[in-house]
């Protein structure tokens, strides 16, 4: 009964969509359980790229079924959207689930998300503008909306009413904009609830009962450790837990149900929106990494930050996740790079910290300390196994696996699924 954990080490665009592709092609059962469409996975498939918002990434495999758990805050236009993008292209979505205790995403989570982004001026988070944090406080605040609750029109009416209540007091006299009807937002929910019928139901018995009869389920994590809400850079995190333990509550599935627990680490690291970045480059090789890499947001077109390897971040993701196996990814956007700089520690205040400060005042102001690995300028792209990699590139390899609390068991070369080394 294995139940395996996929989980984004840094600030997200790792390469999770790909890794849980490759391992799709060994499971039963691939789960999104937090987030929504702010997500982004762009997957390869012999050549054909795709790019999923909402979907968990293991819908690009056959004989996979793909679920959407109760942790998920689910925008239904962009879930139609997306499926109809998938089948237009030839997939199968037919075998999707939707667990009835996912939130919906309405409009009106959208305008706050861009108003609350507009009044925050220079302290903006630079939410992807999903509605995304709206639609998680409302859902702690116990005045959510259930997919559950499209199945009854006058539940849906009472609990929309309820919602706009408060929010359009808000949208009125704090933010100037106009109310929300509630009838119109009853409506915007009920085209969907036919089509959704059929798709939802109890995410988590279906799961349990498949790791029972000896399936395999993948949970596919959102975003990554350091945007979580309660062990990332808060406040510039999204409004999940997308670490491993988030993973279990929004799969239902218990904690002793979980065999591996997988992080995904790219060879340097990258962010999209504001917070703090110790090893960010603001010259020409930030300029390199980020062309090299194609770091572009998949969803906002944002272009991402980026930085080189940050040895202390993953440690901490491997500590907080309990990982038992690193993917490391895109280690072939180095090439090319004589000197490749690892951040080990950080200097704060003059002080040496070899892990993640306690006090976020102070992770803002750390200094990368680095250690310098020489590079390579083969093709390492065609590589299938450890031996083809170019001697410098098996170093930095096994530097980063020395300093980064677990063993890395693949190794990414390329955005095909083809283009991956499994060493474990
Ligand atoms: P939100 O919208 O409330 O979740 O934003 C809060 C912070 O979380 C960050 N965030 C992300 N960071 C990286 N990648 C994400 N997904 C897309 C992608 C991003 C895109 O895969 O490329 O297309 O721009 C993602 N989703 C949320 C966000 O930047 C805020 O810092
Ligand atoms: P996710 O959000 O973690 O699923 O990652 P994204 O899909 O947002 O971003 C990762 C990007 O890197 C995608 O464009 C992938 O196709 C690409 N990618 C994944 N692994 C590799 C790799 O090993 N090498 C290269 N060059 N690209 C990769
Ligand atoms: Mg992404």
């Amino acid at each position: 009964m294995p139940a395996l954990v996929v989980v984004g080490a840094q600030w997200g665009d790792e390469g999770k969509g790909k890794t849980t592709d490759i391992l799709g092609t060994r499971v039963d059962y691939v789960v999104k359980p937090n987030g929504g469409n702010n997500a982004g996975h762009t997957v390869v498939v012999g050549g054909e790229k795709y790019e999923l918002k909402l979907l968990p990434a293991g819908i690009l495999s056959p004989n996979v079924t793909p679920v959407i758990g109760n942790g998920v805050v689910v925008n239904l236009e962009a879930l139609f959207e997306e499926i109809e993008m998938l089948e237009s292209r030839g997939a199968d979505t037919s075998a999707l689930r939707i667990s009835a205790n996912a939130h919906v995403v309405a409009p009106y989570h959208q305008t706050m998300d861009k108003v609350t982004e507009r009044f925050l001026g220079k302290r903006a988070i630079g939410t992807t503008g999903r509605g995304i944090g709206p639609a998680y406080a409302d859902k702690v605040s116990r005045i959510g909306i259930r997919i559950q609750d499209l199945f009854d029109e006058s539940i849906l009416r009472q609990k929309v009413e309820g919602a706009l209540r408060q929010k359009n007091e808000l949208l009125l006299k704090v933010y100037n904009r106009r109310a929300v009807e509630v009838e119109e937002t009853v409506e915007y929910f009920l085209q969907y609830a036919e089509r959704l019928r059929p798709m939802v139901c109890d995410t988590s018995l279906l799961l349990g009962e498949a790791l029972d009869a000896g399936e395999v389920v993948v949970m596919e994590g959102g975003q990554a450790t350091m945007l979580d809400v309660d062990h990332g850079t808060y406040p510039f995190v999204t409004s999940s837990n997308p670490s491993a333990g988030g993973a279990v509550i929004g799969a239902g599935i218990g904690p002793t149900r979980i065999t591996r627990v997988i992080g995904i680490v790219k060879a340097y690291t990258t962010r999209v929106g504001a917070g703090p970045f110790p090893t960010e480059l603001f010259d020409e090789m930030g300029v390199r990494l980020q062309k090299t890499g194609g770091e572009y947001g998949v969803n906002t077109g944002r272009p991402r930050r980026c930085g080189w390897y940050d040895a202390v971040i993953a440690r901490y993701a491997a500590r907080v996740n309990g990982f038992t196996d690193y993917v490391l990814t895109k280690l072939d956007v180095l090439t090319g790079i004589e000197e490749i700089p690892v951040c080990v520690a950080y200097e704060i205040d003059g002080v040496r910290h070899d892990e993640m400060p306690a006090s976020q005042s102070d992770f803002h102001h750390a200094k990368p300390i680095f250690e310098t690995f020489p590079g390579w300028d083969e093709d390492i792209s065609v590589a299938r196994s450890f031996e083809e990699l170019p001697e410098n590139a098996q170093n930095y390899v096994l530097a980063l696996e020395r300093l980064s609390g677990c063993r890395i068991s693949v190794i990414g070369v390329g955005p095909d699924r083809e283009q991956s080394i499994v060493r474990h």
